[in-house]
Formats: structure tokens, C-alpha cells, sequence
């Protein structure tokens, strides 16, 4: 088994390498600290004698999504279950995330998990993953790329159909109205965005009486979903429908909107996506009109995922997670107690 071979050269070489790089790292304390975390990407050799090593490239910490894929991927990928994760946060620049993975080459780390910031630019840096012989698997969103050989599988959700089911609930429940839709997007460039917005945009070419009267990039943060519904606030738009493509700038948006006297989930309706405990609470408030759910929880599919490839078996180059979607007549608060995120 490759990664079991590598595992265990690692091992040899890796005790040379240390003491090379004690003698090393004692030279450069002397001279800088780096305030690194011992679990950021560096430059170290990855001896972990039989644990299976994974890199992690993460885009981020922009919202609670985020924070519940990073808590998954570190308890499925513990010590105790047999791995050492090196986990680096990308603070969502994709340059970010090519020096990641470059360590994690350098380093000869037995797997790479990339969650990528935005789908395209990946070709260069995943060739050399390739040539190092080391498996890549995307997590979450998609890359796109005419190689599909450079990388392994792919685990995560289908976009597009989360943005067919906010605009499906808008035409069975706002049926004959006019819409005046304002739109917060994601990340741009990121599958999450391109999926979500394609589908509102769809949405608003099949209906004559939709129009879009806003459209801003709040990059899944609250802070910038609350300044982007300010600035929507004081133009001259008005709107009747918030589409926003996360649940974090989904609450900045609640905060601009309450500051100005406007009722969520009232005066405006209000679609979501993620929905996480705190925003399912939202929808029961009646703020949140509708919740499309985006699962995080993806800790455990990779390693499966990984079980698999250490086993020498196939495992499905893409696997798509099944999700659900809430509004005020569906949801149960025992949905909200045993979510986990
Ligand atoms: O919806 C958002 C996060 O890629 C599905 O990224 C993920 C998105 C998620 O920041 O909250």
C-alpha cells in the first residue's frame, strides 16, 4: 500500500530530518519568533511515527459553518482515531492555500484535503501534488479543472440545487407577486456563490414580475453582510425578498434591518442558507423566512474516505451530501437540539 510505504520511509528519514531541523529551529529561535501554532502548516518534517498524517487546507474561519467543518474535520481526524491533522487556515486567500499545500508536500504528509476557496487556479499546485505521489481530496466545494485526475474524490454539496430549492419556496409561497430581490452573495469565485447565485438567477429569468435590485458581495461574514444591507438600506431600492447566501451575513443583515426599524421575516421575507442551530432559532423567532441546509459535518466522510484508500478501494470520486431545507411549518425544535452545528 503506497501510503503505508510512505508512512513508514517518512519514519527513517524523518529521524535524520528531526534532529536536523532540532539543531535548526534552535538556531532560528534565537534569532525570530514566528507564533505559529504547533498545528499551522510549517515547514517540519511530518514524523508521526504510525499515524496517518493529513494536511488540511482550510479556507477560513468567516462564519459558523466554517467553525463546525473545522471542529469535524479535527475530531474524525484525532490522534486517538489513529491520525495527526495539520490544519492550516487559509483566512480565505487562495495564495494562502497554495503555500499550504506546497508544505504539505514538502513535509510528505500521507494525505491532502483541500477546501477550496474559490473553484479555479488549482491545476499548478495540485500537478505537484500529484508527482509527489500524495492523494488530494476537495472537501465542501468543487475545483474546476480539466484534469480530473488531480485529485482523488470529491465530498460536499450541490449548490446549485440549494439555490433551485430557496427560489422553488419563493414561488409557492409568494406565487403571483411581484419580487424585488436583494442579493448577498458569498465569496465570489467560490462553488458556494456560483452555485447559489446561479440558481437565484435562474429563478429570476423564468418569472417577468422578479427583479433584482441589489446585488453585493458580503463574503459569508457578518460584519460585511451588515455593511452591504446598510448600503442597500440607503440607496434608493426597495426590495421585498433578502436572498443571502449564508447564515452569517444573514444575521449582519437582521442587525442593519432592525436598526432601521424594518421587521425580518416580516417586511422583508428572508431566505438563508446553512442553517445552523442559531438560525433555525431564527426562523421559530419568525425572522428567518427559509433555511436551506448546507451539511459541515464532513470530518467523517473524509475519513471514510480515507479508510477506503488505505484499504486499496475506490472510493466514489463524488459524493454528494443529502440536505434538507426549513421553514416555520417543518421545523421542530428537536431538529435544532441534536444538530451539532
Ligand atoms: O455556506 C458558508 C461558508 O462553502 C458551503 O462557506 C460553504 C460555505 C458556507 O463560509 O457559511
Amino acid at each position: 500500500m503506497k501510503n503505508k510505504q510512505r508512512r513508514s520511509d517518512r519514519k527513517m528519514s524523518g529521524k535524520t530530518a528531526v534532529s536536523f531541523l532540532v539543531l535548526l529551529s534552535l538556531t532560528a529561535a534565537v534569532f525570530s519568533f514566528s507564533g505559529c501554532s504547533s498545528q499551522s502548516a510549517s515547514q517540519e518534517p511530518a514524523d508521526s511515527g504510525d499515524l496517518i498524517v493529513v494536511g488540511f487546507s482550510q479556507v477560513g474561519a468567516e462564519s459558523d459553518w466554517r467553525n463546525a467543518n473545522t471542529r469535524s474535520m479535527q475530531e474524525a481526524l484525532s490522534s486517538e482515531n489513529g491520525y495527526r491533522l495539520i490544519l492550516d487556515d487559509a483566512q480565505q486567500k487562495q495564495e494562502k492555500q497554495i503555500t499550504a499545500i506546497r508544505n504539505f508536500i514538502n513535509q510528505g504528509v500521507d494525505y491532502i484535503v483541500l477546501a477550496p476557496t474559490r473553484e479555479t487556479g488549482w491545476d499548478t499546485v495540485l500537478t505537484e501534488a500529484k508527482h509527489a505521489g500524495i492523494p488530494v481530496i476537495i472537501v465542501d466545494r468543487m475545483i474546476e479543472t480539466s484534469d480530473q485526475d488531480l485529485f482523488t474524490c470529491w465530498v460536499g454539496s450541490d449548490f446549485r440545487s440549494e439555490g433551485d430549492k430557496a427560489v422553488k419556496w419563493l414561488e409557492d409561497h409568494m406565487k403571483d407577486t411581484p419580487l424585488r430581490i436583494a442579493h448577498l452573495q458569498g465569496s465570489i469565485g467560490s462553488s458556494a456563490q456560483i452555485g447559489r447565485t446561479s440558481g437565484l438567477d435562474a429563478g429570476i429569468g423564468a418569472h417577468d414580475n422578479w427583479s433584482l435590485v441589489f446585488r453585493e458581495s458580503g463574503d459569508f461574514t457578518q460584519a460585511k453582510g451588515q455593511e452591504m444591507t446598510e448600503k442597500l438600506l440607503s440607496s434608493d431600492s426597495g426590495f421585498d425578498v433578502l436572498y443571502s447566501e449564508n447564515d452569517n451575513m444573514t444575521y449582519g443583515a437582521i442587525e442593519a434591518l432592525e436598526s432601521a426599524g424594518i421587521e425580518p421575516g416580516r417586511d422583508v421575507t428572508i431566505l438563508s442558507f446553512d442553517a445552523s442551530s442559531k438560525a433555525l432559532h431564527l426562523i421559530l423567532d419568525g425572522k428567518i423566512n427559509y433555511d436551506v441546509e448546507c451539511n459541515p459535518l464532513h470530518g467523517p466522510r473524509v475519513r471514510k474516505i480515507i479508510e477506503q484508500l488505505e484499504q486499496n478501494e475506490t472510493p466514489l470520486k463524488y459524493t454528494y451530501v443529502e440536505e434538507v431545507s426549513f421553514d416555520s411549518t417543518n421545523l421542530l425544535e428537536s431538529v435544532i437540539e441534536g444538530r451539532g452545528y
